[in-house]
């Protein structure tokens, strides 16, 4: 039985976006995405990580200046006003990823959660950055992401919106557990998370044929053992020859999905998300007060890599 506290979300999943496609094809299609959530009901809508560009980091550039054109210089900008104005005249909510060049040179991927009314909730800069930092032609594709922007030194925050606490990560930071368990130990209620997975991983491809079970898994997990909703949103299909996982979803508390895409494409899911269904987990098994042995997890925090015993 739905509790008071609820949210409509809608994970608006994108298709690919091509190196030509320019700021303001990519912000109608949102807008129109944006429409089609707001039909079904949505209070917020969901995007998917560096949503504006294609996905640069597969391409490497010397000199990292010629990159500049990827990323925004301030949120909002001429090119996504239509969006924001767009948004507040229908009141809903939205959490926008894209690339973030700072006043002081330094690069960022992140994501920005938009309350209701168009003020600005926060901006969340991506912890854990995956690939590599340099060129490496043998490759099919670069994962340069490590050259393109700095990991975050924030951590995972959770804010008071949407009636509820919400938390943000994007894409790689899905795959780790302490990325959830740092906005479980915030109560959080509801992760949104943008991503970017191609198929191919290039360092094993023994895995390719895994990366809908290994989304699933981590974001599955990452809930029940959280107690909160997560909403993770893909830019899927075939970008620049590049082919990305689709698979949006929204998870309960329970670990279920609730809702999932069916295509790789621009496409709208939704579910209406009772954020005091949470307490189901957090009151009980995962009552973390109770049950958990912080006094023993130390290396956690005080280790990085593996030492062996
Ligand atoms: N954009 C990403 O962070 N992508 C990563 C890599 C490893 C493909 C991911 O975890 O999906």
């Amino acid at each position: 039985m739905p509790g008071s506290r609820t949210v409509t979300v809608a994970a608006a999943q994108m298709g690919p976006v091509q190196r030509s496609d320019d700021r303001s094809a990519v912000v109608a299609r949102l807008v129109d995405l944006l429409h089609e959530a707001h039909r079904r009901g949505a209070e917020l809508v969901v995007y998917p990580e560096l949503a504006l560009t294609t996905f640069f980091p597969r391409w490497f550039v010397e000199d990292i200046t010629a990159a500049d054109h990827w990323y925004e210089r301030s949120m909002p900008n001429a090119a996504t006003q239509p969006l924001f104005d767009e948004a507040r005249r229908l009141g809903v909510g939205f959490c926008l990823g894209y690339a973030l060049l700072g006043e002081d040179g330094r690069r960022w991927n992140v994501q920005t959660l938009v309350e209701r009314d168009g003020s600005i909730v926060a901006t969340y800069r991506k912890t854990h950055i995956p690939g590599h930092e340099h060129h490496e032609p043998d490759r099919p594709f670069q994962h340069a992401e490590r050259y393109y922007f700095e990991p975050s030194p924030d951590g995972f925050g959770v804010w008071p919106a949407f009636g509820g606490r919400v938390g943000m990560m994007i894409c790689n930071d899905r795959r780790w557990p302490e990325s959830y368990r740092v906005m479980g130990l915030q109560g959080v209620e509801l992760i949104l998370c943008g991503y970017n997975t191609p198929i191919h991983y290039v360092p094993d491809p023994s895995q390719d044929i895994l990366q809908g079970f290994h989304n699933a898994l981590v974001m599955q997990a990452g809930a029940y053992q959280n107690g909160t909703w997560v909403v993770g949103v893909a830019k899927g299909g075939v970008e620049e020859g590049v082919d990305s996982l689709g698979q949006s979803m929204i998870v309960a508390p329970s670990g279920q999905i609730v809702a999932q895409a069916l295509t790789t494409d621009d496409e709208v899911i939704v579910a209406t998300c009772d954020l005091d269904w949470c307490t189901r987990y957090t009151g009980t098994l995962f009552d973390f007060d109770r049950y958990r042995r912080p006094e023993v997890y130390g290396r956690i925090t005080s280790q990085r890599g593996v030492i062996l015993s």
